[in-house]
């Protein structure tokens, strides 16, 4: 069969438990399981054509072309997908991202998977979302949880078919209601990338073992809570994960830290209030200084508030759960 072309959509994700650190960078492996929530608000349109009159794999980003350099984590997806096909054609990736500009919030996972689903229909595979994301996994990590709607695992696995994602049961009010607010401090682009913050992480970090433990007790105490719709417990466990990454970094060889003062200044003032007020509010941060904010829909309003009061010059994006990979023919650029 003759390869078509496919536009597909796949959303960004925030991790709950999260990913930092691979125990096979080769095969993308995780060192431990990691669980999010797929995000409405943020995601990327891609659209693949595999044709022998291209000059090679090429992409651009909101029509800007990227460079042959800057494009192994796609090629590795786009070569994953051509082994499983049998072809050999090179790609042609056009790529729209839906991201607020600067919302903190990476647009690797979103892109990377929405090239999985795209390739991979457009080459003539069929795919579950299982295998997607074993796909998506080969271009980024935080990828592979892309592919599914809702809260996703990443089942770590032992090697390249036992690694995917699968959403997870939650209490259907839970999944309604969950709001994240992503509170903007810096759109400056990080000292230190993901990738080799984890790599050194992995390789320096004295925490490191007592965080693949800490992960694993994480995630088995939110499965239930989730299952429960318990929102103050998932909330809790989400900040301390998100706390226990980052103590990795600054027990890394040199240290380092994506904080900045004002990211532990709101995680500070969010706990403070959370003692003071009944207001079910948690945060959890990224490999960056900015600051996401999980609540209930009927608590949006007060945090909207507090935050204007203590961080005024912060920017602030509010999202809900999101959907899994979506298709659009080519002819019907999605909008
Ligand atoms: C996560 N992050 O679980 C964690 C938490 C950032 C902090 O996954 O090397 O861009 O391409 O697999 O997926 C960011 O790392 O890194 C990430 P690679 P990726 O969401």
């Amino acid at each position: 069969m003759m390869p078509s072309s496919q536009w597909a959509r796949a959303h960004t994700n925030i991790a709950l438990i999260k990913y930092w650190g691979k125990k096979d960078p080769t095969l993308m492996l995780p060192a431990n399981d990691s669980l999010s929530l797929t995000l409405a608000n943020f995601y990327t349109d891609t659209l693949v054509r595999f044709r022998a009159d291209c000059p090679g794999d090429n992409l651009t980003i909101d029509g800007q072309p990227v460079s042959a350099g800057a494009l192994t984590k796609v090629v590795r997806v786009l070569d994953e997908v051509r082994r499983r096909a049998g072809l050999t054609l090179p790609a042609q990736v056009i790529s729209r991202n839906h991201v607020p500009t600067a919302a903190g919030l990476a647009s690797s996972a979103s892109g990377l998977a929405a090239l999985a689903a795209a390739a991979a229909q457009a080459a003539g595979l069929h795919l579950t979302e299982q295998e997607l994301s074993r796909i998506a996994r080969h271009g980024s990590g935080s990828a592979t949880r892309s592919v599914a709607g809702g809260f996703v695992r990443w089942y770590a696995g032992t090697d390249d078919a036992s690694s995917y994602a699968l959403p997870v049961a939650a209490a259907p009010a839970l999944l309604q209601d969950i709001r994240v607010l992503a509170v903007i401090f810096s759109d400056q682009p990080k000292a230190i990338g993901s990738t080799a913050g984890m790599a050194q992480t992995v390789a320096t970090s004295s925490y490191f073992p007592a965080w693949t433990e800490r992960a694993e007790r994480d995630l088995q105490a939110l499965l239930p809570a989730l299952a429960a719709g318990d929102f103050a417990r998932v909330g809790a466990i989400a900040e301390g994960n998100a706390l226990a990454m980052h103590a990795l970094t600054w027990a890394a060889q040199p240290p380092f830290t994506y904080f900045l003062p004002a990211t532990l200044a709101l995680v500070q003032g969010i706990q403070a209030w959370r003692a003071a007020a009944p207001v079910p509010v948690y945060a959890t941060v990224d490999a960056g200084p900015n600051v996401k904010l999980l609540t209930l829909a009927d608590h949006v309003g007060a945090v909207q508030e507090w935050l204007a009061a203590h961080f005024p010059t912060a920017r602030v994006v509010v999202t809900h759960a999101g959907p899994g990979i979506q298709y659009f023919p080519e002819r019907k650029e999605p909008r």
